[in-house]
């Protein structure tokens, strides 16, 4: 067990002011050289030995101020004991190989198709050399690569470049886990840029030849990134180049690395051929967010992996405000609340959970997850909401003038709002050290003349944390008179105890609007009538609890159906109506309220009403839900689908993918009643990926569309990020019963690739997210997913670690598949061998 607690840390024994790091590029043998200028930390006392951080290393020389010394590192990094440095500055160099093209982790110096690149975040660096792989020690980088391969990359600035050969400087101090190289048979797509200042900046993204006609979009995201960023955060791009480099083997979304962020090549190459509106707005999402980085996360980095939330809940946050600032503030918020309901919350109700800011760890890349960015990403908003916009912005421009350079902690983070703002946000600070989700219970009263809403707290125990103290919980309220008319507009109130009362004078009984815009990450327990919600559906004036209202209305319906057999009565299928068809509204918005709830989000939902779901009975229920929805919708979806068709040119804008969002959902709706026929139409007459793919799930939905499947094959055998789409329709519109035979004869397909992660995720993360199908009773799902994680732990734990998130929810669910999970959880523990990763998450989700 190798436990680190953040309780233990200590800042490192030495500092590291300079690197000079020369790779000879060969694909079994690559011959890494390191020369690190190191000076004794004053802030430890004493002479202390120096540990330097290596896996995988064949050490071939090691010198201490230019004098050889023979040392033999042990598994896991290489002393050299105190008595043997100087207690003033010295070197140390190294050299060492590797093999890259047998990385298969994709953790360090890998091959991916022929190209070199890094992934070093959070302890690949270690993997490419002896270095304190450690994010508090920040140093200059110098890089010289040698090799043929005609593009040559590193961090910072270019500082030289010959056949064979280029040189990079970073002036700025960074940790090693920014580090980054790429070398390979690249092609740019270039723009310049100016900053604000008047500092040009040579922007390029490079990719394999071929693809630099599908990087306009990215390019693009990108010039709208920088100028967002001085915009709004008076944060200005600091080298002279900029480079983004596509990547076909990639474990996550993207890397910040300084002045050379490396990608999946699925966020960034994008044409209206092969990519829907979610691929590009996940582009546009992505690229702003490392870009972001380089002021939350490089600039100010973060002082050990405890703290991760620092960077990216912050990123997280910013991101989310440049998508609603490009985009639509309110479609962007229900579309965060969806996803954090969907990872976040589910991953906070079950053996998962860990608070914001994690006290302990074993594996550090499993804790890359929803709560750590997307709550950390709340906590901010939160925060913004508590102090108000003009001391948040006080509150960031002095956390960029006070800690530039630095490593810092969220003790760091809070302090700047303390100190612009003088309050005391110790209660404030549970978000980050406390796990679970608080729920919010309301009850109300009205006197005739005052209006009073009580509102009580109870936060769960997590593991580890079985008892908790109040949070303070920003509930943003309005209130509405019977007529419609807002009589109280959003106001925040502080709820700091377990139980509160806020009185508001009115002579008439209001209707409260509670938690606009979800100003809080909690569950909020109300009894309301259906007659209430439909109300706030039609009148509210916050469009997050316009959309609230009408998704509790629609789970309601939906639960009755699952636990009653009830079926949906016309009072909601009138409501539902009113928005599908309601022009005054934002057709994105439209297209929202059209979605039904998820499985998933029904399973929770049932759980957390005490009763224990039956996947399979979700599933049928949810259809019949989408069948009732559509016969009374029916006489009214082809002239809301004509009237949507988008005239001219594909444009991947907010409001013509909003368009076709709702176009979309009319035809799902529709292919219900017309058996296939306008779907079947729509994809033969698709020029676009979105229309292309979404008819095809409609015609998929309702057991059709082989013939266009072996289409698609046929037309996009060559392109990959186009082919996981067709690997994952299929196993997501598969049956319950189906779902898992499915899958496996996609895994004989020639084209499935599993050590690559896009395939593997596209396939088996497919299946894990078909509720139905990986919750068979069978228990073949589960099966069917736990062999394909132990079959990929060995090359790549990292992917196989993260997968394992699907099994997170078994105690949601009934002895016998409780059972079933806890078999293949006990089997997947006993296996030989198991990597860290996956152990340590089987661990945590054993009972
Ligand atoms: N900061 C990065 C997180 C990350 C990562 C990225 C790619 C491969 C492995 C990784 N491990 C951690 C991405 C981000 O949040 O921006
Ligand atoms: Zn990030």
């Amino acid at each position: 067990d190798r436990t680190v607690f953040l309780s233990d840390y200590q800042p490192f024994t030495h500092l590291v002011e300079q690197v000079a790091l020369t790779f000879r590029l060969s694909p079994g043998a690559t011959r890494v050289t390191a020369r690190l200028s190191l000076a004794p930390n004053p802030a430890r006392a004493g002479r202390q030995d120096l540990r330097l951080d290596g896996e995988g290393l064949t050490l071939l020389s090691l010198r201490l101020n230019g004098a050889p010394l023979a040392l033999t590192p042990d598994e896991t990094g290489l002393t050299i004991p105190a008595g043997l440095l100087p207690d003033a500055p010295f070197t140390v160099e190294t050299e060492v190989e590797i093999a890259p093209e047998a990385n298969t982790a994709l953790e360090g110096l890998y091959m991916s198709r022929g190209m070199y690149c890094t992934q070093c975040e959070a302890e690949g660096f270690r993997k490419i050399t002896f270095y304190p792989d450690r994010p508090d020690v920040m140093a200059r980088f110098r890089v010289r690569i040698e090799s043929d391969l005609p593009v040559l990359l590193s961090n910072g600035n270019p500082a030289g470049q010959g056949p064979g050969w280029a040189e990079w400087d970073d002036p700025w101090p960074k940790p090693a886990y920014l580090f980054a190289l790429v070398a390979g048979d690249l092609v740019a797509h270039s723009a310049p840029f100016t900053t604000a200042s008047g500092m040009p900046v040579a922007l390029n993204i490079w990719v394999r030849p071929g693809d630099q006609d599908r990087c306009a979009y990215a390019m693009d995201s990108l010039i709208r990134s920088m100028r967002w960023d001085e915009q709004v955060y008076g944060r200005e791009y600091d080298l002279s180049v900029f480079n983004i480099v596509a990547v076909d083997d990639f474990n996550m979304g993207a890397m910040e690395n300084k002045g050379l962020n490396i990608f999946n090549s699925k966020f960034v190459l994008a044409s209206p051929e092969t990519a829907t509106d979610d691929d590009f707005g996940r582009i546009e999402a992505i690229i702003a967010h490392e870009y972001f980085h380089n002021w939350t996360g490089n600039r100010i980095t973060c002082r050990d992996w405890f703290q991760l939330c620092l960077k990216e809940g912050l990123t997280v946050f910013r991101d989310q405000q440049f998508t609603g600032d490009m985009r639509s503030h309110a479609v962007k918020r229900i579309e965060d609340v969806l996803l954090l309901r969907a990872r976040q919350f589910r991953e906070d109700g079950g053996p998962l959970a860990h608070p914001v800011r994690p006290d302990s760890f074993v594996e550090i890349n499993n804790f890359y997850t929803a709560t750590v960015y997307e709550k950390g990403a709340e906590v901010i908003g939160m925060l913004r909401r508590l102090v108000g916009d003009a001391d948040y912005a006080r509150a960031l421009d002095l956390y960029f003038t006070r800690h530039d350079g630095d490593a810092a902690t969220i003790e760091d983070w809070l302090k700047v709002f303390e100190d612009v703002t003088g309050r005391d946000l110790a209660q404030f600070k549970r978000w980050y050290t406390e796990a679970g989700t608080p729920v919010v219970k309301v009850t109300e009263d009205w006197d005739g003349a005052t209006y009073s809403l009580t509102l009580s707290q109870t936060n769960p125990p997590t593991p580890g944390q079985p008892e908790k103290a109040p949070k303070l919980i920003p509930v943003a309220l309005g209130l509405l008179n019977p007529n419609g008319d807002e009589i109280l507009p959003t106001t925040v109130l502080e709820l700091a105890e377990p139980t509160q009362t806020f009185r508001f004078k009115t002579a008439t009984r209001p209707v409260p609007s509670i938690l606009r815009g979800f100003s809080a990450p909690v569950v909020l327990e109300r009894q309301v009538t259906p007659e209430e919600r439909a109300f706030l559906l039609a009148h509210d004036t916050d469009p997050f609890n316009k959309w609230e209202a009408g998704r509790a209305l629609a789970k309601d319906v939906l639960a009755r159906m699952v636990t009653e057999g009830a079926s949906p009565g016309p009072d909601w299928l009138d409501a539902l109506a009113r928005v599908a068809f309601d022009e005054t509204l934002d057709p994105a918005f439209r297209a929202l309220a059209l979605r039904l709830p998820a499985e998933d989000d029904m399973a929770a939902t049932l759980h957390a009403a005490g009763i224990a779901p039956d996947p399979a009975r979700i599933w049928a229920e949810r259809r019949r839900m989408a069948e009732a929805v559509a016969r009374h919708l029916a006489p009214r979806l082809p002239a809301l689908i004509d009237s949507l068709a988008e005239p001219g040119p594909f444009t991947p804008d907010a409001r013509a993918a909003g368009r076709r969002a709702l176009r979309l959902a009319a035809l799902s709706l529709l292919s219900r009643v017309d058996g296939g026929t306008a779907a079947a139409a729509a994809h033969a007459g698709a020029d676009n990926m979105t229309e292309e793919i979404g008819s095809l799930a409609c015609l998929l939905d309702i057991g059709q569309g082989a013939a266009e499947l072996a289409r698609f094959e046929g037309r996009w055998s060559h392109d990959r990020n186009v082919m996981d789409k067709w690997f994952a329709l299929q196993i997501a519109y598969a049956a319950p019963d189906l779902a898992a035979r499915v899958t496996t004869a996609l895994t004989a397909h020639p084209a499935f690739d599993w050590k690559n992660p896009n395939r593997f995720r596209a396939v088996i993360g497919a299946l894990s997210a078909n509720h139905g199908g990986f919750h068979h009773a069978s228990g073949a799902g589960y099966r069917l997913v736990a062999d394909w994680l132990l079959r990929l732990d060995p090359l790549n734990p990292q992917t196989a670690a993260r997968m394992s998130t699907a099994f997170e929810t078994w105690p949601r669910y009934d002895t016998a598949r409780r059972a079933l999970v806890q078999g293949e959880l006990a089997r997947m523990a006993g296996t030989a061998g198991l990597s860290r990763d996956l152990a340590e998450m089987v661990a945590r989700m054993r009972s």
